[in-house]
């Protein structure tokens, strides 16, 4: 069985894991986010592929659910001491490593489809990761900070501002001109599954399906196309989701997100058992909807989910 995952970060990361258990013979495509990639030190850092590859490959700090696992921080300690910022976002040493290497092979000419693949070589995650594309795509985030309004870069949003202040739009800068990654249209139309992982709806799914030709290719499949909310009880499982919903109009509930989607799009939605109530207000947007435990506390618990999103993408498909 061939699944198309759209991945973001931590949560797309651990859904994956839980669905390589459900389905350890399916073969596994996932387009992975890249408007969170942010350029530091003359290096190009993408969040949201490293987060898949180091979880699925075994090197993530799973605590965090992003950077590397026996981390240190010599070379961040050495470029303070220089007063070389931003020191709000931790690069740890064995981290600089897979930038080194990635910002390397890009200057050497490779696209990052072909070095994600290369980074992926070492870390066999198990899955076939493609960047959603190519192209230059970085989510910067409207905001009003001291009365001034200004756009910052995402990274900036929501790992300095942690998110503290009103987002009034968010604009993945680039993706009009921005061409789906090879392979990525391809695994599309061979999927015989595509899932929306819980990531976060607006800027890594919704990031995603900005770059032209992935949300026509999703809805032109003609396979299931089955999400399981992040929002859980009326609030991010993890993250600050409601904060950039918000900036979107979207309110945060598991119907809202699944309706923002929209029936077009969406065949199947999974949402927790606390938001059973709901279940009715999504079947009736079209959208097969049924409720389940959704926190993922553990590999079991995300098998389990990616379970029920196979057995209701079979459902829909009937
Ligand atoms: N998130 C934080 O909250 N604080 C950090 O210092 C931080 C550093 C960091 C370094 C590398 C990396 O790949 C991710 C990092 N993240 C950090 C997480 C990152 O902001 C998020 O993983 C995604 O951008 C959102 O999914």
């Amino acid at each position: 069985m061939r699944i198309v995952v759209l991945a973001g970060g931590i949560g797309g990361a651990r859904f994956l894991r839980g669905l390589k258990k459900a389905a350890p013979d399916a073969a596994i495509t996932v387009i992975g986010n890249t408007g969170d990639d942010i350029h530091l030190f003359g290096l190009k850092v993408c969040p949201d592929l490293d987060t898949v590859m180091y979880t699925l490959g075994g090197g993530i700090n799973e605590d965090q659910g992003w950077g590397r696992a026996d981390e240190t921080f010599r070379v961040k300690e050495e470029l303070t001491a220089y007063g070389v910022g931003p020191g709000w976002f931790g690069l740890g040493d064995r981290d600089f490593a897979t930038h080194i290497v990635r910002t390397q092979m890009l200057a050497a000419g490779y696209p990052l489809s072909a070095v994600t693949e290369a980074l992926c070589e070492r870390w066999q995650p198990g899955v076939r990761l493609i960047p959603m594309s190519d192209d230059r795509v970085e989510t910067h985030v409207a905001v009003e900070v001291d009365g001034e309004r200004k756009a910052v870069h995402f990274q900036e949003y929501w790992v300095r501002l942690r998110a503290s202040v009103d987002a009034h739009a968010i604009v993945p800068v680039g993706a009009e001109q921005a061409k789906p990654a090879p392979g990525v249209l391809e695994a599309i139309a061979e999927a015989d599954i595509v899932l929306f992982p819980p990531s976060n709806p607006v800027v890594s799914v919704g990031t995603i399906l900005a770059v032209p030709g992935i949300r026509e290719a999703i809805a032109e499949a003609g396979v299931p196309v089955v999400g399981l909310s992040p929002i859980v009880g009326d609030a991010p499982v993890r993250g600050m989701a409601d904060k950039v919903l918000a900036a979107v109009g979207v309110e945060t509930t598991a119907a809202a997100v699944a309706e923002h989607y929209g029936s077009g799009l969406l065949d199947g939605w999974l949402v927790d058992t606390v938001d059973a109530g709901t279940v009715e207000r999504i079947e009736s947007a079209g959208i097969r909807c049924r409720a389940i435990p959704l926190l993922m506390t553990d590999e079991d618990t995300a098998a389990e989910m990616a379970r029920e999103a196979l057995t209701l993408a079979e459902e829909v498909r009937a």
